[in-house]
């Protein structure tokens, strides 16, 4: 585990699922009505509970965020974000990458919750580069964390050991030195 930003950020590879924070954020798509990797797990995790509640939200557009209880997760609660779908980096990818992390971190504000943990979004099933992704998860969380109280805690949990290698390379670049 690396921290940084005076303990305002964590980077740790786990299993999403596993994490006891205030809310943990799900790689949703459109619908919010569930879907594969991290989707499916955070799914599964929660029972079907989760997939009731998810129900009534109407779905959710790329870039948007909504928030749920966490049911059977030791999280309290989900925010489920859409990113882009990549399509090479001419369909304003990044800025609706950027704000699916930003409606994230506002709805985790509103709430007052002191922390969140963020799966790599768009990297997996949908395609973005990780290392761009990367960067922009680490500017957004730097820009919030410098403007905003709330939440107290970001936690970027990576789910493979490439991935975690990325970000703390990216950190570096972003929050400067651990600590
Ligand atoms: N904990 C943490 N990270 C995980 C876990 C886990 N349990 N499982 C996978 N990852 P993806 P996307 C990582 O494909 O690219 C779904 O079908 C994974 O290694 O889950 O945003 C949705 O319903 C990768 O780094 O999400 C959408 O249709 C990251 O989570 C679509 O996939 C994101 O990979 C969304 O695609």
């Amino acid at each position: 585990m690396a921290r940084f930003l005076g303990g305002r950020v964590e980077l740790i590879r786990a299993d999403i699922t596993t994490l006891e924070v205030d809310a943990i954020v799900n790689a949703a798509n459109s619908s919010l009505l569930g879907g594969g990797g991290v989707d499916g797990a955070i799914h599964r995790a929660a029972g079907p509970r989760l997939l009731e509640e998810c129900r009534t939200l109407g779905g959710a557009r790329p870039g948007e965020a909504k928030l749920t209880a966490g049911y059977d997760l030791p999280a309290r609660h989900v925010i489920h974000a859409v990113g882009p779908v990549w399509r090479g980096g001419g369909a304003d990818e990044d800025a609706t990458l950027e704000r699916a992390y930003r409606r994230s971190l506002e709805l985790a504000a509103r709430a007052s919750l002191d922390s969140i943990a963020f799966p790599s979004i768009s990297t997996g099933i949908y395609g973005f580069p990780l290392e761009r992704a990367t960067r922009i998860a680490h500017e957004t969380a730097r820009a919030w964390l410098e403007a905003n109280e709330y939440p107290r805690l970001v936690v970027f949990c990576t789910f493979s050991e490439r991935d975690l290698d990325v970000h703390e390379a990216v950190a570096a670049e972003v929050f400067g030195p651990p600590g």
